[in-house]
C-alpha cells in the first residue's frame, strides 16, 4: 500500500495521475499547505524541504518501505514499479525523456513563478507579464509539435502526458491565457482530460 501525501497543485496532481494512470493502489492523506501542514516536524521526517507531494511506498525496492518526494521522481517510480507508460523500445526513450523533462522543469516551475508573483503582497504586474509570455511561448512550442504528433513524446501515451497535462490543467484553470487559441494542446488537453484515472486525480 502506497500513501500520498498531496495537494492540488501541479506537483501534487502530477503525483497523483501517476499513482491512478499505473493503477497502484494508495491512500491520499490531503495536506493543507494554507495551514502549513507540510512545515511540521512529521511532515519534514518525510521531506526536510518541507513540500508536497510525498509518497511513501510500504513496499518498495526488496520489499522495504521507501518515502519519495519530487513529483516526477513519483511519476517515474510509479511508471517502473507497474511497467506502464514508458516506451518499451529504447529507442523511442530520449524523446520521451526530452518530453517529461519540458513538462516537469519548463512548464511547472514557470506557472510557479507566475502564481507565486500574483499571490505576493506587492504583485510586480511586469515581472508577471514576463513569465506569463515565457509560459505562453512553451505553450505555443507544445502546440506546435501536437500538431504534428498524437502524443507528448510521440505517437504512445507515456508519463511525459501525464506530467505536460499536471500543468496545463492548473494554467487553464487559473490563468487561462497562457494556453487560449491553442487547437493541438486542447485536442490532446481533451483526451487526457477524459482518461478516468486523470479525472480522479485532479479532484482534491
Ligand atoms: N520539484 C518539486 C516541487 C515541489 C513543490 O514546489 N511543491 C509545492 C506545491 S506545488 C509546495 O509544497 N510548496 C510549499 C512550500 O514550498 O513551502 C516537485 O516536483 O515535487
Amino acid at each position: 500500500m502506497i500513501d500520498l501525501y498531496a495537494a492540488g497543485t501541479t506537483n501534487g496532481i502530477r503525483a497523483r495521475i501517476a499513482l491512478e494512470e499505473c493503477g497502484l493502489a494508495y491512500t491520499l492523506h490531503p495536506i493543507a499547505l494554507e495551514k502549513g501542514e507540510h512545515k511540521t516536524p512529521q511532515f519534514l521526517a518525510m521531506n526536510p524541504m518541507g513540500q508536497i507531494p510525498v509518497m511513501v511506498d510500504r513496499e518498495g525496492p526488496g520489499g522495504q518501505p521507501l518515502t519519495l518526494s519530487q513529483s516526477t521522481a513519483i511519476l517515474l517510480y510509479a511508471a517502473e514499479k507497474s511497467g506502464k507508460h514508458l516506451p518499451k523500445d529504447p529507442a523511442k526513450r530520449p524523446a520521451m525523456l526530452q518530453a517529461l523533462m519540458s513538462a516537469s522543469t519548463d512548464v511547472t516551475p514557470t506557472i510557479g513563478v507566475v502564481f507565486g508573483i500574483n499571490r505576493s503582497k506587492e504583485p510586480h504586474a511586469p515581472t508577471a507579464e514576463m513569465f506569463k509570455g515565457r509560459l505562453k511561448g512553451t505553450f505555443k512550442v507544445w502546440d506546435e509539435s501536437l500538431g504534428k504528433r498524437k502524443y507528448a513524446a510521440g505517437e504512445d501515451l507515456t508519463v511525459a502526458d501525464f506530467s505536460l497535462y499536471a500543468g496545463y490543467v492548473r494554467a487553464r484553470a487559473v490563468i487561462a491565457d497562457t494556453c487560449e487559441g491553442m487547437p493541438n494542446l486542447e485536442r490532446w488537453a481533451k483526451e487526457i482530460g477524459a482518461r478516468p484515472g486523470v479525472q480522479r486525480a485532479v479532484k482534491f
